[in-house]
């Protein structure tokens, strides 16, 4: 079957509803948790703002528009290498510069909901991952691996989302030898409910924020916020999920979509 008739079956499958189109973003705007960072070690993004340019008015009679204040890192976001200190030479790891091919790929999600129910501070270990390949399927190059653990449910209570103590965060997430397995499988990109793509005490790792320091050394990406991972089935989804073009970007408010087959 040549692509052409391919996509013409995709364009029927759409019509039709047999292809699905799972919307993965959550709502960005003033109420959106962000991460807070130890304050003696970093500047924290700022809080969203919207603000009316006019809303058919004398401001602009016919029509409404808005002007936003957001960090890059702010709501459903994408992770770009240049990120992180350790991606910050690839030549295609902004967001102006990553090729749209990365920004369409196939997702395996693993389902951690009972565990980060159980433990708040539950981490995904490499061992894990390939239990979970022997039942469902390797892990292949250039696809996502997406860790489902139903955190989002707790988007819409920034103290809840971020569960933080007096020791700090308590977010579920991988562990460093999780990310080098991945790595080692060729994925493309690492996406988590959570904040952030790594576990809340990750700071405390080796290295440091394995899932940044790592997938960003290798030129791959990350995604955060996601939500309604429930909605996809551990393999055969297809992700698009494309930051805005920002020059020099190192990440972007993202509408993740996925295609899933009805
Ligand atoms: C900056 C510093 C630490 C972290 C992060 C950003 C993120 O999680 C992010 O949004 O990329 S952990
Ligand atoms: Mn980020």
């Amino acid at each position: 079957m040549s692509g052409t008739d391919t996509l013409a079956d995709l364009a029927g499958l759409l019509l039709s509803g047999k292809v699905k189109v799972v919307d993965l973003a959550a709502v960005l705007g003033p109420k959106t948790p962000l991460l807070k960072l130890p304050p003696e070690l970093a500047v924290d993004t700022p809080p969203i703002e919207i603000h009316t340019i006019s809303a058919y008015d004398k401001n602009g009679p016919f029509w409404a528009w808005n002007w936003l204040k957001v960090g890059e890192h702010s709501g459903t976001h994408f992770d770009a290498p240049h990120h992180w200190i350790t991606g910050k030479d690839h030549p295609d790891g902004s967001t102006d510069t990553i090729p749209a091919q990365s920004f369409v790929a196939p997702a395996n999600v693993i389902d951690c909901s009972a565990e980060a129910e159980a433990d708040h501070d539950f981490l995904l270990t490499a061992d894990m991952v390939k239990a979970w390949e022997a039942k469902h399927g390797e892990i292949q190059p250039g696809e996502w691996v997406l860790m489902r653990t139903d955190w989002y449910k707790r988007n819409g209570d920034e103290a809840a989302y971020l569960n933080a103590d007096e020791n700090g965060p308590h977010t579920p997430g991988p562990t460093a030898d999780c990310i080098e397995y991945i790595l080692s499988k060729g994925a493309i990109g690492w996406g988590t409910e959570c904040v952030g793509t790594d576990a809340g005490l990750a700071g405390g790792m080796e290295p440091p924020f394995p899932a940044h320091n790592l997938m960003h050394k290798n030129n791959r990406y990350g995604l955060a916020s996601l939500c309604y991972l429930e909605k996809l089935p551990p393999k055969g989804a297809i992700l698009i999920a494309a930051p805005l073009k920002i020059e020099h970007g190192t990440g972007s408010p993202c509408r993740v979509l996925a295609l899933v087959a009805d």
